[in-house]
């Protein structure tokens, strides 16, 4: 199985401009920003419990978030999960048939390596599996 749920990613034009809705209204814990030159993103982590919301802003016309702004507007992006091993469970998902949308790893934010499943996959939901930095098999 999965160990939690690593993060909700959600998908925005503008950080600042969303930011303190989270902060202020919700209480939620600012973290981090940083950019992900590999996706296109900058991307903010702000802290719910044990739950982190993910704001993606893309930061080139070209980012993948800018075509799903363009197509759907601003709102849920994906689900991210944690696992502890990502090149077995990649290769478990693709065993049973699960359509995924990478193949191997890649890097992601927070030094986390990570890998998307097809939508479909997830009736619709992008499924986003990661791997945190330091965890056994990244380092193995
Ligand atoms: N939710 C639901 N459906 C989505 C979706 C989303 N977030 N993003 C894309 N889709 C759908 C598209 O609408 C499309 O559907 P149709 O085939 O019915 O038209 C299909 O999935 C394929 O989408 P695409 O954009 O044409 O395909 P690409 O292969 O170019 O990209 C994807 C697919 C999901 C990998 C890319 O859009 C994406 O979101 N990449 C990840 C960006 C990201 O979040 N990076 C975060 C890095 C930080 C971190 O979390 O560590």
């Amino acid at each position: 199985p999965v160990q939690d749920v690593n993060h909700l990613g959600i998908a925005v034009r503008s950080i600042d401009a969303h930011r303190q809705f989270y902060e202020t209204c919700l209480g939620a814990v600012f973290e981090s920003i940083e950019e992900v030159p590999d996706q296109k993103v900058r991307v903010a982590f702000l802290k719910v419990g044990g739950v982190h919301i993910e704001l993606l802003e893309p930061t080139a016309e070209d980012s993948p978030i800018s075509k799903f702004l363009e197509k759907k507007g601003e709102g849920l992006h994906h689900v991210a999960y944690t696992v502890t091993d990502l090149k077995a469970k990649l290769a478990e998902l693709r065993e049973a048939g699960v359509a995924l949308l990478d193949q191997t790893p890649r890097a992601g934010s927070r030094g986390m390596a990570i890998a998307f499943l097809h939508p479909k996959a997830g009736l619709g939901v992008l499924t986003e599996l990661c791997q945190p930095a330091g965890s056994h098999a990244a380092s193995a």
